[in-house]
């Protein structure tokens, strides 16, 4: 197909129904807040119709739902004139406030008895314009100063709540005014997002929001999770005005635009105050910040009546919420530990009263967020809180920075246990080390310990876990296997019975795989493939526990990140008590007792000195070829470290290479780690099997299963393929060798089918492990 084949009719009606299809799942999605379908039957709809009009590029049409991903970037805006003025709401502070709007509305309409009234949230967001001529979106625009806008047409087209074609009966032109703003939810995900990627971090969703509509790159704008919500109707042509706003308002959602779900008629300013309080009541829950709601007198020939004052009309009003930002000092910052050991920074500030509660914390994230704030301890701050969400800090005030202003500094060691801090390569949120003693981290510890995946202690479920914790029974994992059973029996809801069975699986739990035991252990980066990777290339705990982290990098899947935390763990004295503690109840950890021949014979020289520069040793100027060269030339590092520089050149290397390795040999700290580690590797060396057993009857093969199976659990299979040295992976690629699929199985099956990839059923998963001596209960 090329760009100028006309689409087969058959073609163009299958787009134009999908499209028809996606725009009123969209409608039934913002408009009618009645979802149509889950979102990834939109999601493959959606892919069904790009891949149409990628194929057939003359089917692609503006008001496709497809065309909202954004466009090329602007150099600028252009201006754009509001033929209608955009214009600001006087505002409400109090009752009384509102009682004199509703008495003036009555005196210059001179009518008696209760006005009817259209109240709605006043959404804290970009007030925007949309045009829409012959039903089609044509023009979005900012409110700028109210007479002259910004275009913002190509990021407004971007919003999945802003429909590109009206729906139904259309008037010839219609300017819809509305407001853009980002939900809680998607305000913290983008933010997460910005902190990971290391961008700036917005102070609160409105700048979040305008961020993100005054970027001249759309396609950015495309990804910021912005919605709309309509309020007026300020132009109509080709069609006569109806009585009433609250006509406008239905007429809007009928052609598709979403109006926000809690716009009420409200009789008398009584109802108005009830509505305020509703909504003041549930202003956490509502999922976007407002600041107050609006009142409007519902009939449109009043409006008119009424006119306008000083730029504002005088037939409505807002009601103003508590602001939900203020200003108060920092007192200081004190260090939490959660229950995953993360170390998370709190303001403790001098209280204040935000949105209508007294905040006296807030969270800090991490310590990169006080070096982006800039913050110091008597620091001047910008609290926002939004909803129930936890108070932020957002901005410091520096020009009203103290003299004794002190710098936050992170604690060397946990605030509960003592235990080392550790903040892993790359990562932001540094760690407690003392996963295993740690009061804040004990229970998750033990629960964790107990698993199912884990040590699967059966019995010894969470609500046993916290009570005998809190009945200061067990404090650390090897305390469990000194319980008795007469203890156990005596606590609430546990009877003899069910204490002697924790017995039993306790002493079950004893005989668990060395793989088992590690992923038990909750070493932070430690999931069970990497458990596995780790008990099968050392064999045994001893082994593992004082290894250095240049040897763990020669671990299969283990990279720079995991050994330091592997070895952070380790390196805590009180990590190793316990896991000593543990083997002296027994519990064995059983391995293969040797190392893996193929790991083995990854730790040659060469691997100890590419490991060596990952981790910032002196060896800059030294490139991987020369590092191959020394390695080969010299194989230990004891000959490394005694050559010479005649030595040197001949094993190839330049001039650079010789001086690099010069500043490694005087470097004794370095020098003293390698021996180490050599030292290390050669006796696993000597511990390893001759030959490698690479020979097992399914290595190199890659293999999924899907759907479910019903002789055996699908853990269990994945475990029996990988005894036969297969790598059973969980989702279908290119590299996949062949899929089994129990009953029902679905988009794996589907891909594979796609792919080509051989599939096959359980009857022939089954056949398979019988051939190499292995059944469901072996
Ligand atoms: O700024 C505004 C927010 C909400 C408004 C508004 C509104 O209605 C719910 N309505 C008007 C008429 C104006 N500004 C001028």
């Amino acid at each position: 197909m090329t760009r100028s084949t006309p689409p087969p009719a058959e073609i163009t009606e299958q787009a134009s129904a999908l499209r028809d299809k996606l725009n009123d799942w969209s409608y039934r999605y913002y408009v009618l807040d009645d979802p149509a379908v889950p979102d990834v039957e939109y999601d493959r709809l959606f892919r069904e119709l790009s891949k149409l009009e990628a194929d057939y590029p003359a089917l692609v049409s503006p008001d496709s739902p497809t065309q909202r991903v954004g466009d090329r970037p602007l150099d600028a805006f252009e201006e754009v004139r509001h033929e209608v003025p955009m214009l600001s709401l006087g505002n409400a502070f109090d009752d009384d406030d509102l009682t004199d709007f509703d008495r003036r509305v009555h005196e210059r309409l001179n009518v008696s008895g209760d006005i009817d009234y259209i109240a709605e949230p006043k959404l804290d967001g970009l007030a925007v314009s949309l045009v829409y001529e012959q039903g089609e979106l044509v023009r979005g625009a900012t409110r700028g100063d109210g007479e002259t806008g910004e275009d913002i047409t190509s990021n407004i087209r971007t919003l999945r709540s802003v429909p590109l074609r009206l729906r139904g009966d259309v008037p010839a032109l219609v300017e819809i005014r509305g407001e853009v703003v980002m939900t809680h939810q998607g305000f913290e995900a983008l933010n997460a997002r910005q902190r990971e990627a290391g961008n700036k971090v917005f102070a609160n969703p409105r700048n979040a929001a305008a961020g993100s509509l005054r970027q001249l790159d759309s396609r950015i704008a495309a990804e910021r999770p912005l919605d709309f919500f309509a309020y007026s109707v300020a132009r109509l042509e080709g069609r006569d005005w109806p009585r009433r706003h609250s006509d406008l308002l239905a007429w809007v959602r009928d052609w598709g635009i979403r109006v926000n779900r809690e716009v009420r008629q409200c009789q008398g300013v009584s109802a108005l105050l009830a509505f305020y309080h509703d909504i003041l009541e549930r202003r956490a829950a509502l999922g976007y910040d407002i600041d107050g709601v609006v009142y409007k007198v519902d009939r449109l020939d009043w409006q008119e009546q009424l006119g306008f004052v000083s730029r504002a009309p005088r037939w409505a009003v807002a009601h103003k919420f508590p602001a939900q930002e203020e200003i108060t000092v920092l007192r200081d910052v004190e260090f939490q530990v959660g229950r995953t050991g993360a170390i998370t920074p709190v303001a403790r500030l001098e209280p204040v009263q935000v949105g209508g509660v007294t905040v006296s914390n807030a969270t800090l994230h991490n310590m990169d967020e006080i070096a982006r704030l800039d913050l110091r301890i008597g620091d001047s701050v910008v609290i926002y809180r939004a909803g129930d969400v936890i108070p932020k800090v957002v901005s410091v005030l520096a020009d009203r920075r103290p003299d004794d202003a002190r710098p936050v500094q992170l604690p060397a060691a946990c605030p509960v246990c003592g235990s080392d801090i550790f903040t892993p390569e790359g990562e932001v949120i540094a760690r407690c080390t003392g996963g295993l003693i740690c009061g804040a981290q004990q229970k998750e510890a033990i629960k964790h310990f107990a698993s199912r995946r884990a040590m699967d202690i059966e019995g010894l479920g969470d609500k046993l876990v916290e009570a005998l914790v809190d009945q200061g029974l067990v404090n650390h994992i090897a305390d469990l296997y000194r319980l008795d059973a007469e203890q156990v029996a005596r606590l609430e809801r546990m009877g003899e019975k069910s204490a002697a069975n924790l017995m039993a699986a306790l002493e079950k739990s004893k005989q668990m795989p060395l793989a088992r035991v590690l992923f038990a252990l909750g070493i932070m980066q430690i999931g069970e493939e990497t458990a596995k990777a780790l008990a099968r290339a050392f064999g045994d705990l001893n082994a593992l526990r004082e290894a250095d982290p240049l040897l763990l990098l020669a671990v299969p899947d283990v990279g720079q990140k995991v050994a330091q935390s592997i070895a952070a763990f380790f390196h805590e004295q009180h990590n190793q008590d316990v896991i000593d503690a543990l083997l002296a109840q027994g519990v064995q950890a059983q391995g293969e007792d040797r190392p893996s021949a193929e790991f083995v014979a990854r730790l040659d020289l060469v691997h100890l000195l590419v490991s060596a520069k990952a981790l910032q040793a002196p060896l800059d100027g030294i490139g991987q070829t020369s590092l191959e060269k020394l390695g080969a030339h010299f194989g230990t590092f004891a000959a490394l470290r005694d050559a010479d520089d005649e030595a040197l050149l001949q094993s190839g290397l330049n001039a650079a290479g010789v001086e690099a390795v010069r500043r490694l040999q005087a470097d004794r700290s370095w020098c003293a780690r390698l021996a180490h580690a050599q030292a290390q590797c050669d006796a696993l060396r000597d511990r390893a099997p001759a030959s490698s057993s690479a020979s097992l009857p399914l290595a190199g093969e890659t293999l999924v299963l899907t759907g479910s199976l019903s002789r055996l659990t699908r853990d269990d299979a994945k475990a029996l393929l990988e005894q036969l040295g297969a790598k059973v992976a969980g989702s279908v690629s290119k590299k996949t060798s062949r899929v089994f699929a129990g009953e029902a199985a679905g988009s794996k099956l589907k891909k594979a089918e796609e792919l080509g990839i051989p599939v096959q059923d359980e009857d022939a998963l089954l056949a398979l492990l019988a051939e190499h001596g292995l059944t469901p209960d072996s």
